[in-house]
């Protein structure tokens, strides 16, 4: 395994909305690394239980934490509710991924050690030619296009729309999270273009991005317009997002 800073203290943070079939697995899967990290999934009342197994877990498991939120509130709002708690919390370093598998937890460490090196570090599934795994033709194209928009329109050269991530809390000013305001997909590439702007240090790890086990996909059209419309607006007040902070 690849090694990282033991001292620092460390949460992985995990959305999760209808992810019962997938949840335990993860749990073990994060539990077997022994990182020594706290887990923190933020469930939105997914109907099919899984804040109810994400309990259950918590009750024999102290690393395990569980923050209910009553409804479906998007993921970016979940992300940022990652953020908050992990700020309060005093953690130096914050993990993001998704539940389904799109990102193996077995990939960890490997993001936990390039964070020495950077202030945030951003899985990339365009690093390696394999990156996109078996996805399909479509969500590669889709996801392809959305890469073009922040690498063009943006100027970003990172994977800007994946989830799996590691903040240095201890290093990235705090006051530059309350200027993201997408509470849903278009968080991604807002967030890490506020950061980046604001001469946030950015390296990439290459990822495999893997299929989603159980479950279905939870973003939809609606999202994808509301993509294009955060981009317009990113590109349009670029200057007002450069603030100087610390
Ligand atoms: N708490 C919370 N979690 C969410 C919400 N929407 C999605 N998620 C979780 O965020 C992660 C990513 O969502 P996905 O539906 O897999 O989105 P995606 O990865 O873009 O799409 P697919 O891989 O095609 O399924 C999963 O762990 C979801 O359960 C939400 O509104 N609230
Ligand atoms: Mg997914």
């Amino acid at each position: 395994m690849t090694s990282y800073d033991r001292k620092k203290k460390v949460l992985i943070a995990i959305p999760t909305y209808n992810e019962a079939g997938n949840l335990p697995e993860m749990a073990k899967r994060l539990a077997g690394l022994g990182l020594g990290a706290d887990i923190l999934f933020i469930d939105d009342g997914s109907p099919d239980g899984t804040g109810e197994i994400a309990d259950r877990i918590a009750a024999s498991d102290r690393a395990v934490m569980v923050l209910h939120r009553p409804h479906r509130m998007g993921i970016g709002s979940a992300h940022m509710a990652g953020i908050s708690f992990a700020c309060k919390n005093g953690y130096d370093l914050l993990v993001t991924m998704d539940c389904d598998f799109a990102h193996a937890p077995e990939a960890i460490p490997k993001l936990l050690k390039a964070a020495e090196e950077a202030d945030l570090v951003v899985g990339s599934r365009f690093v390696s030619k394999d990156g996109f795994g078996s996805w399909g033709i479509w969500r590669k194209l889709l996801s392809r296009l959305g890469h073009m928009a922040t690498r063009h329109i943006l100027g970003m050269p990172f994977d800007a729309t994946g989830a799996f991530r590691v903040y240095r809390l201890d290093r990235i000013p705090k006051e530059l999270f309350a200027l993201v305001r997408s509470p849903r997909y278009a968080f991604f590439f807002e967030s890490l273009f506020i950061l980046f702007s604001n001469g946030v240090t950015v390296r990439e790890v290459p990822i495999v991005a893997g299929l989603r086990r159980y479950g279905t996909s939870k973003m939809g059209v609606a999202d994808m317009f509301s993509s294009l419309f955060t981009i317009v607006r990113l590109r349009a007040k670029t200057r007002v997002f450069k603030r100087k902070t610390c």
